[in-house]
């Protein structure tokens, strides 16, 4: 774990911020968070005081609700000190889709990236309801008690549908909502998953420099969502309750494959027998897989984050996993492993978004895609018209193909 010593200051605000559902998303740190994060608005810190103070000359949406904009120095200083009122707007600015914050929320995080990357970054995954929100709290508040700092993150697919929030409703995470030493970001909203994905991304960086060593990822799995999350983190749980009917409970065969642990949740009252049954079958699942990429073979376990049996004892696993894979180098090697993999997703991304906003393209593609679902023309040549349309001057796109 992260040397605890490395703790910075600012961090004696102690009430909590509104509760309330996460601003819009794409307002940008020139406007004032919401109080959306607990004690966000509270931030004690030098910086947070003198940035707090209000307010700009009018440049966004909202009258009355805008401080004056920071400078990437401020964000760089507020976040290394821990101020929570600048972490809290840092995160806001690596949030934003708006143009104008991009260059400034790029500058922010190449200046944060020497600090960031020293915590344990988890991941907690399952179906709706199962009781990751409830873990969080109740582990995040014991991992506090030993003195480490908590941040909680999550990614979202709910949030592209219906403007929700998986934790815009904190309640089940009021324990440690209210603890000073804790940080809990409501999921960003917006944007198509692959962009909602990068902005916890940036989001974990963020808080990594602002000295938490600990973050925990909460995702629904309902379908690509855990995906993205377990390209982001070190430690990948995988959450069931029992007596849900089906066996797997929606999640499919491939997330249990890439579980580091599965954890059978509600380990208690009625259901604690089923939970047994329940861990025992997923164990021998898991036996049958290859062992996880940390090295150690994943195994399922049976917990209560209501009475908080069993919690103790998997936090254990995930010390001891991640203790293993850094000691065989696994554990770097799947970070920078996952930073490879995001370099090529974002290029991707960012390829076919032009690709379509190409007007020859976008003129071009629902006449060549009807042709090749009615199988008036073949695929490759379809493919070869739009490329040639999108790169008129670029030479051949296809190996023989002389344009
Ligand atoms: N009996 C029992 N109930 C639990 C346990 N953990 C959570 N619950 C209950 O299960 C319900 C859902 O808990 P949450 O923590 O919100 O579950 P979640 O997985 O975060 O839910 P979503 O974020 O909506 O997908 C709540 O009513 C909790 O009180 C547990 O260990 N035992
Ligand atoms: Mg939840």
């Amino acid at each position: 774990m992260a040397d605890q010593g490395e703790r910075p200051e600012g961090e004696e605000n102690t009430r909590r911020g509104d509760t309330g559902l996460p601003g819009a998303g794409d307002e940008g740190p020139g406007h004032e968070d919401t109080g959306s994060e607990n004690a966000g608005r509270e931030g004690a810190g030098s910086v947070g005081k003198k940035v707090g103070v209000l307010a700009g000359p009018g440049d966004g949406r909202r009258a009355g609700t805008h401080r004056r904009a920071i400078s990437t120095r401020e964000f760089t200083e507020g976040v290394s000190a821990g101020d929570r009122t600048v972490l809290s707007r840092a995160i806001t600015l690596v949030e934003s889709n708006a143009a104008a914050h991009f260059a400034q929320a790029r500058e922010v995080l190449a200046s944060l990236l020497p600090r960031a990357g020293r915590s344990l970054r988890v991941g907690v995954t399952g179906p709706p309801g199962a009781g990751k929100s409830t873990f969080i709290d109740t582990l995040g508040t014991r991992l506090i008690a030993r003195g480490h700092r908590v941040a909680v993150a999550a990614v979202d697919p709910s949030s592209t549908i219906s403007g929700g929030s998986i934790l815009g409703d904190k309640t089940r995470m009021e324990r440690l909502a209210n603890e000073p030493r804790a940080f809990v970001r409501p999921s960003p909203s917006g944007g198509i998953l692959g962009g909602v994905a990068r902005k916890t991304r940036e989001t974990i960086l963020v808080l990594e420099a602002a000295g938490y060593d600990v973050i925990l990822v909460e995702t629904v799995g309902v379908g690509q969502s855990e995906t993205a999350v377990h390209s982001m983190v070190d430690f990948f749980l995988l959450m069931l309750i029992p007596g849900a009917g089906d066996e797997l409970q929606g999640i499919k065969r491939g997330i249990l494959e890439l579980a580091d642990a599965v954890l059978v949740n509600k380990a208690d009252g009625d259901t604690r027998a089923a939970a047994e049954l329940a861990r025992s079958q997923y164990d021998m699942a898991l036996h049958y897989l290859r062992p996880s990429e940390t090295g150690a073979p994943a195994r399922a376990y049976a917990a209560s984050s209501l009475t908080g049996e069993g919690i103790d004892e998997c936090w254990a696993v995930m010390e001891a996993t991640a203790a293993h894979a850094r000691e065989t180098g696994a554990f770097e090697r799947r970070r920078r492993e996952q930073e490879r993999q995001w370099m090529h997703q974002l290029i991707r991304e960012r390829m076919e978004e032009d690709f379509r906003g190409h007007p020859a393209v976008a003129a071009l593609l629902p006449e060549l895609e009807r042709g090749v679902t009615e199988g008036t023309i073949s695929a490759t040549e379809a493919a070869m018209r739009l490329l040639r349309a999108y790169r008129p001057a670029g030479g051949p796109m296809f190996p023989g193909d002389d344009g």
